[in-house]
């Protein structure tokens, strides 16, 4: 059955990137309306394809003429609006809005002004000292972009996909595969089951005593653009979008030794294996096997070969070679950071972009067991900010809200404030001490140079209502570069100031990334984990910081909404 969802979502997605850099202005209203179409249909069933114009033009967030987009998507595979797009703006130019430093306006200068369609182009502009030319580009700017290039090289971001492209396609195909018949297991295996941020490719693995029709199914799924390889157990693709991906059958016996080598990572599979060596076993992808009697130990479960190599199971996400196989040993696994006691980033449809009620998003908080919600729109100084007197009346609603349901979940009034570009926030002072718990986040000067960054976020941090600082460093991942800052500086600030950190569950985010989670809990700080919620639905997204939190190796002590919610409320109340 084809996904008209995914179809809508992956045309939406390009559309606003390509109109981004077509207008130079990511608050122009043509971005805005297609990010808002976005949040919608995100929120839509998957039989989409079957909506009338006049049915999706009713849906909240999209607009007469996304509706007659989505129409022509369905209808003909294409959008005229969007190909004329692509022409004007090839890959190689699109490219460039994720060097550090090159927003929509310097990508569309390099193109017209210096003919640059790709990062060679750029490359061979900077080495003839062509960009100096540009007015507003000097030879530090040259400098700049060469070290730009060589980091995202460095980052293999050029070649890798992000998990929030990679993921929902993963589970498209799953959900297809599973349905094949005899077949018993399948799930996404290599780096996407690690919850790694980037993939090279996606790893299926099937478990089936027949693979033919497996086989089948996969040369002949919608997204698929070419059949690179196809053999008896395995065929590999390439989807439209150009990500390639592995399926291969195995005996249902035989999954367990399967999962572990095709989860990897390479290195962790490589220590695995010397483990067996050492017990006198051999581990492949079919079992692990003794050398001595030629018999299989274990392959049928991953838990079971973990066992027989004296191992507890170790959750895939931290299979790195990052010290697990020890930490395993010796009983003191990273722990997994749920059930979770609340959550602090949740906008309301009082927010421009915001597409549940109040009322639905506490009743889906409480049905996920919270004791702490933070109702946080955001401030008004973005297109989606709310004023004062709407955030008062919210305030009110609140208010009752809480009488109404009691004791069993507490309520927070807060607000996503910006951080300006020297660290000012929205309203003042007193306004913003009124709240009970106030977020400040980047949303604008990505650009600003590491010192000034830095300062900007501190200053921010320092103002008492400011309780967590919000996705730290405004990554889009594979999309826009993480702003540059002085991470230590950072994290020292935010523990003098007893400002929490957000893990940002997002999927284009998972913000921060890795490294600086990890380098924060060096700094002792305290974070939380947050779903940044638009609609019910996304309450569930702070299940991918969770597991982010997870693959950081962060202690449950130093998460706060992992704590009990006794705990967490004299925290609270405390900083
Ligand atoms: P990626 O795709 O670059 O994001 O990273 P992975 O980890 O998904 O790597 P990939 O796709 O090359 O392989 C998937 C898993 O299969 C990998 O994690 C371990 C296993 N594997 C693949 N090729 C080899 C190999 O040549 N030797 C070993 N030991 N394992 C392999
Ligand atoms: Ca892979
Ligand atoms: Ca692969
Ligand atoms: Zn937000």
């Amino acid at each position: 059955m084809p996904d008209s969802k995914q179809d809508a979502l992956d045309m939406l997605r390009e559309l606003t990137e390509l109109t981004l850099l077509d207008e130079g202005d990511p608050q122009s209203f043509r971005v805005r309306a297609y990010e808002n179409a976005t949040h919608a249909i995100a929120s839509q069933a998957n039989d989409l394809g079957r909506l009338s114009l006049a049915s999706l033009k009713k849906i909240h967030g999209i607009g007469k003429s996304t509706a007659e987009k989505l129409r022509e998507l369905f209808e003909t595979g294409t959008v005229q609006k969007l190909e004329a797009l692509r022409q004007k703006y090839p890959p190689g130019v699109v490219l460039l809005l994720r060097l550090q430093g090159v927003g929509p306006k310097a990508a569309r200068r390099l193109q017209s002004e210096l003919g640059v369609q790709s990062l060679d182009d750029l490359r061979r502009a900077i080495d003839e000292q062509r960009l100096r030319t540009l007015k507003g580009f000097g030879e530090k700017s040259e400098q700049r972009l060469r070290d730009a290039i060589a980091r995202l090289e460095r980052e293999g971001s050029l070649t890798r996909t992000s998990i929030a492209i990679a993921l929902p396609l993963a589970q498209r195909i799953v959900a297809e595969l599973g349905a094949v018949r005899g077949v018993t297991f399948a799930a996404a295996c290599g780096s996407l089951r690690r919850f790694s941020e980037t993939v090279g490719d996606v790893d299926i693995v099937v478990a089936a005593t027949d693979p033919a029709p497996v086989m089948e199914t996969v040369v002949a799924l919608g997204m698929v653009e070419r059949v690179l390889a196809r053999g008896e157990s395995k065929t590999s693709v390439v989807t439209r979008r150009g990500l390639q991906v592995d399926v291969r059958v195995v005996a249902p016996n035989q999954l367990g030794a399967a999962l572990i080598y095709f989860t990897g990572s390479k290195s962790h599979c490589v220590k695995l294996r010397q483990r067996a060596l050492a017990r006198g076993y051999t581990l492949n992808e079919y079992a692990l096997t003794s050398v001595a009697s030629g018999a299989v130990i274990a392959s049928e479960t991953e838990e079971q070969v973990y066992r027989a190599l004296g191992l507890p199971f170790i959750p895939p996400v931290l299979r790195e070679d990052w010290g697990e196989l020890e930490a395993a040993e010796q009983g003191r696994l990273p722990r997994a950071l749920e059930p979770l006691s609340g959550d602090f980033h949740v906008h309301t449809d009082l927010s421009g972009d915001g597409r549940s009620s109040l009322e639905e998003m506490v009743a889906t908080a409480r049905a996920r067991g919270y004791g702490v919600l933070a109702l946080t729109d955001h401030a008004e100084g973005t297109l989606s900010g709310v004023g004062r007197d709407a955030l008062l009346e919210q305030r009110t609603r609140i208010g009752a809200l809480q009488r109404e349901v009691g004791e069993s979940i507490r309520l927070l009034h807060g607000v996503e404030l910006n951080i300006g570009p020297a660290g000012e926030l929205d309203y003042d002072a007193g306004f913003r001490a009124s709240f009970d718990f106030c977020i400040a986040s980047i949303h604008s000067h990505f650009e600003l140079h590491r010192a000034a960054q830095t300062r900007r976020v501190i200053t921010a941090m320092q103002d008492p209502s400011v309780r967590m600082l919000g996705h730290l460093t405004a990554r889009i991942i594979g999309r826009r570069p993480p702003v540059e800052l002085d991470a230590a500086a950072v994290f020292d600030a935010a523990r003098d100031t007893r400002t929490a950190i957000e893990l940002n569950g997002a999927l284009p985010r998972l913000d921060p990334p890795l490294e600086l989670l990890r380098a924060a809990q060096e700094h002792g700080v305290t974070f939380l984990l947050t779903s940044d919620a638009h609609h019910t639905k996304e309450l569930a997204l702070v299940d991918n910081a969770a597991r982010y939190a997870h693959r950081a190796h962060l202690s449950p002590e130093n998460v706060a909404n992992s704590w009990p919610v006794e705990r967490l409320l004299s925290w609270l109340a405390s900083t």
